[in-house]
């Protein structure tokens, strides 16, 4: 039987909100409302594979909502929570630590970045941070994750254990009268001009909540000013831009303002091109700043109003939890009788 096509995905809670976030992630969320089932998950608890101070992860986790909520997705259409109160994910999270191998997690190169030098002393919850990510998105049986590039590789292992654990209970889900392939080969979807937005500063560096340089990013709150100071100050070339796309070769920073540029107005590379073609930052860097404003501000405002309204954005979680928790109850009683749990 084929899967009904279901998204989803979700975004930690682990620093401010940036650009990359939202033209990589959020808004491209949000169309997907009017073809599927959506479900968008503030995942608190990938947020502690390293350390946060609880009351930032408190106040972040409703920032996340909020941010969800102003960028256009309607709680009353898609499902919004947070991964902790869906107790599931560390249930399921479990069995795909069993499922998954340890040569598999040793190979993830967000793993190793995070880590850096430090592999022996960074907590156990990080390696494993992909096999609860798989668990996130196959409890709910999603058929696409829309995500950055940064993510690809992780979803490939989403793919994976999903293929293990099917092969591996093949008999029993027979036995049970269960559709051989019980879990989906999930699909990421990763599209759009700016599914890796990079630092401002350095065209070789993704933008990054963890990066210490607040120049390199822009964040989904920044004032107006700010937005424009940063696009101003941000690292470019001296040549004019090109008119097509294959002279963007090479030239990483330019490359990135015109990704953003195209994101932020729904067009692509080439039609931005069109336009600016043959101008300078000069031109460039104040039209972008412009379009930036216009587009931020007002899901800002919108932010900030619902975050001074804990009581509401409590009320929607605990709602969209409530609704992620009867469908993920389902596949768990499956889950537990294949892998042969009693009770
Ligand atoms: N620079 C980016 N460009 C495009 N998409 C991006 N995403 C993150 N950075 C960029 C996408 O945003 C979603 C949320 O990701 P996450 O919160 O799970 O963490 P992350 O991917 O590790 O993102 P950050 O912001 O860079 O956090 P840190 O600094 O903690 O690593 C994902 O869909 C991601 O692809």
């Amino acid at each position: 039987m084929p899967f009904s096509p279901r998204v989803f995905s979700g975004i930690q809670p682990s620093g401010d909100l940036h650009l990359g976030n939202y033209l990589g992630a959020i808004r491209r969320f949000v169309p997907l409302q009017q073809t599927h089932d959506c479900i968008y998950c503030v995942v608190d608890m990938h947020a502690i594979t390293v350390w946060q101070e609880p009351e930032d992860l408190r106040r972040r986790t409703y920032e996340v909502a909020a941010a969800y909520i102003a960028a256009g997705l309607d709680p009353s259409r898609s499902i919004i929570f947070n991964q902790s109160q869906v107790l599931q994910h560390a249930e399921l999270g479990w069995i795909f630590n069993c499922v998954a191998r340890v040569g598999w997690m040793s190979r993830m190169t967000q793993f190793k970045d995070k880590a850096g030098k430090n592999t022996e002393n960074v907590s156990l919850g990080l390696f494993a941070y992909p096999s609860l990510m798989a668990a996130d998105i196959l409890l709910y049986k999603a058929t696409h994750v829309p995500v950055g590039e940064d993510q690809k590789q992780h979803l490939e292992l989403t793919r994976d254990i999903a293929q293990k654990f099917n092969h591996d209970y093949r008999k029993r889900i027979r036995a049970l009268g269960l559709d051989e392939t019980f879990f989906p080969l999930t699909e990421p979807v990763i599209a759009g001009p700016a599914t890796r937005v990079m630092s401002l500063r350095d065209g070789a560096k993704k933008m990054s909540k963890s990066d210490t340089s607040d120049m390199s990013i822009i964040y989904m709150t920044d004032d107006a000013d700010t937005i424009a100071k940063k696009v101003r100050k941000a690292t470019t070339d001296a040549e004019p831009l090109p008119s097509e796309v294959a002279g963007l070769a090479g030239r990483a920073e330019a490359s990135n303002l015109v990704g953003i540029y195209a994101a932020l107005s729904d067009s692509s590379k080439e039609q931005v091109l069109r336009e600016f073609g043959g101008q300078g930052f000069g031109t460039f860097k104040p039209a972008l700043a412009e379009l930036a404003v216009a587009v931020l501000s007002p899901i800002a405002g919108e932010m900030r109003r619902l975050v001074g309204d804990p009581a509401e954005l409590d009320r929607i979680l605990r709602d969209g939890a409530e609704r992620a928790r009867a469908l993920a109850a389902t596949t768990m009683r499956e889950v537990r009788d294949i892998v042969g749990f009693v009770g």
